[in-house]
């Protein structure tokens, strides 16, 4: 350790080394020596995490002109590579030396060569900057601490906004998840973000884009769901709101893919987390906490009338990082689907736009980066180290042709099987490719999953086995279609979830059928008349509610055969889609 201290003087000052010292967490030391050495930076900033690093971060940003300011005060505009727009499946590994179906695996070995040789030396003539971070409350036994290393200061500037700097929290030999991103020199046919759940360390090179570098975000996910495998609870790709009921407040999980709804369901009640969740038990409950403190959501389609919420954040003076949308010639953003004027011209992360050329001014994967604490719908309890009580679980999909827009399991494994782990959703622009194609999905966590889903799913039906109270397991259809035209409307989701919290608090009847417990007629008829002021009528519910017992056969057979290729998979997988096959078939 005096070895490393000793060359780490020659980049930072003694003043961060005392305090560096003062951790005594040689692991520590030893990392940031190790990605020094590597990546050969000419500097090195160690962010601390103060209000003056988070200053020094930003400017740099702005230096480096990976962040370009826009005329309202705190907002920022941020471009990546045209080829680099969305997660990169193809180019994302994960190290095992046994292949497992669904994951994109490459021999360790291998695997750990090509990431030093991409990373050797990249970051020459480059200043490197380092952030310390926590996943989820701190001091919390949720806790997970992880540390950032990367030439891009607008990843660290995005880490500060969507996580919390934790240094002090490194203190003692703890351990720690480690991400070392660099920009390279973006070469995209070189683009590789190989993860390492061994050492708990993911290598990114080549891009800029939030998913692929912002190592926290979803290379963290891959680390947490193995670690929450190995402990017993779960780490999952969810929402986490607060819905109120007649009698009183509840708090679900809601899991959607990217671009299906999961941050509009959010802004229904008061927020706690939109996009990931780790769920423990804790006396017999289930209890969870966000990991992040900030949102890097989907841009498109966002307006005033439907996000009101979201819309003021994105208006108000504060800190907003807009990515891939466009930029206007007075400095303001404009994104396909707000309802405003389209300008003239302005300036995208393909260039020069015009309006008369055709393209969309925005990519459909542009975001924003924006902390908890813009949102006037923060739940009170966003940071409680204790978590919140989870009462119900949304697993919701891109369907346009099958499944209802609302549907209960007849219990945790029934839900667990036959709604979460059979999610099939069209594809949408969150991951390179052709969009609207339908997709096996379990979870919505598939692209992010690190181990065998036998593995995934045992521990998921363990878990419910550990609890007092089982939350309600829902399935969820925004996108049912009749011919081209959409069922729903997109504030219809509001009655989905009242009935699903009158469920939840026993208020309500449902209906048996072979899928699951799906509402009354009239129930929805009185939610609708209260919450939306709107008619409902009995060929709107037969059209949406009406089982396709065929289609749904031709589902549950699909996904059985899926599930039959793995040798170890629970016997409770097969056994819950056989019983729901026969029940299709018998009704
Ligand atoms: O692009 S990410 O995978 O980081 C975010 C998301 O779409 O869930
Ligand atoms: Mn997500």
């Amino acid at each position: 350790m005096e070895d490393d201290l000793v060359f780490l003087k020659s980049f930072v000052s003694g003043d961060v080394i005392k305090k560096l010292k003062s951790l005594n967490n040689q692991y520590l030391i030893k990392f940031l020596t190790e990605s020094i050495k590597l990546c050969k930076p000419e500097s090195v900033y160690i962010s601390l995490g103060t209000e003056e690093d988070k200053e020094y971060v930003r400017k740099k940003a702005l230096e480096l002109k990976e962040e370009i300011p826009l005329k309202t005060k705190g907002h920022t505009i941020h471009f990546d590579h045209p080829l680099d727009q969305a997660r990169a499946r193809e180019d994302t590994f994960i190290l095992s030396d046994t292949k497992i179906p669904y994951v994109n695996t490459k021999p360790r070995d291998e695997g750990l060569k090509e990431a030093i040789s991409l990373l050797d030396g990249s970051m020459k003539g480059r200043e490197m900057f380092i952030g310390f971070y926590s996943l989820g409350p701190r001091g919390s036994n949720f806790q997970i601490l992880a540390v950032q290393v990367t030439d891009s200061p607008y990843v660290i500037h995005s880490e500060n906004i969507l996580y919390r700097n934790a240094f002090e929290d490194f203190s003692g030999n703890k351990d720690f998840l480690k991400f070392i991103h660099s920009k390279g020199n973006l070469d995209i046919k070189k683009r590789r973000i190989i993860i390492d759940i061994q050492e708990n360390t993911v290598y990114s090179v080549n891009t800029t884009y939030a998913g692929n570098s912002v190592g926290l975000k979803k290379l963290a996910l891959r680390l947490t769901v193995v670690k929450a495998i190995k402990e017993g609870w779960l780490s999952e790709h969810m929402a986490i709101i607060e819905f109120e009921g007649d009698k009183g407040v509840h708090y679900f999980t809601a899991s959607f893919p990217s671009g299906s709804g999961k941050t509009s369901t959010a802004m229904i009640g008061r927020l706690i987390s939109d996009d990931l969740a780790f769920i423990k038990e804790i006396n017999g409950e289930p209890r969870a906490v966000n990991p992040e403190i900030g949102v890097f959501g989907i841009i498109q389609g966002i307006n005033e009338k439907d996000d009101p919420i979201i819309w003021e954040v994105l208006h108000k003076p504060g800190e907003v990082i807009f990515s891939n949308v466009l930029m206007t010639e007075d400095g303001d953003v404009y994104w396909e689907g707000s309802n405003l004027n389209k300008p003239e011209r302005g300036y995208n992360y393909e260039g020069v736009w015009t309006k008369d050329n055709g393209k969309p001014a925005s990519h459909p994967n542009a975001r924003f980066t924006v902390p908890l604490t813009s949102f006037k719908n923060l739940d009170e309890n966003f940071d409680n180290p204790n978590g919140v009580l989870i009462e119900g679980i949304i697993f919701g999909v891109r369907d346009y042709t099958t499944l209802v827009p609302l549907v209960e399991a007849f219990s945790w494994s029934h839900g667990i099987v036959t709604i979460g782990a059979s999610m099939e959703s069209a594809r949408t622009s969150a991951v390179i490719g052709k969009t609207d194609e339908l997709e096996f999905n379990p979870m919505a966590i598939l692209d992010f999953m690190p181990v065998s889903l036998s593995v995934y799913l045992s521990n998921y039906l363990d878990f419910g086995k550990k609890l007092r109270k089982v939350p309600k397991v829902f399935g969820f259809n925004y996108f049912l279609k009749d011919g081209d035209r959409f069922l729903n409307s997109k504030e219809d989701k509001r009655v989905w979830v009242k009935w699903a919290v009158k469920r939840v608090e026993d208020s309500v009847d449902a209906i048996h059928t072979p899928i699951g417990l799906i509402p009354y007629f009239e129930d929805l008829q009185s939610l609708f008349e209260k919450i939306l002021n709107k008619r409902y009528t009995k060929d709107n519910y037969e059209k949406q509610f009406t089982i396709k017992l065929r289609s749904y056969l031709e589902k549950t057979e699909r996904i059985l055969k899926i599930y039959s290729q793995f040798p170890d998979i629970p016997y409770e997988v097969i056994n819950e889609l056989k019983i729901q096959k026969t029940r299709l078939i018998d009704y």
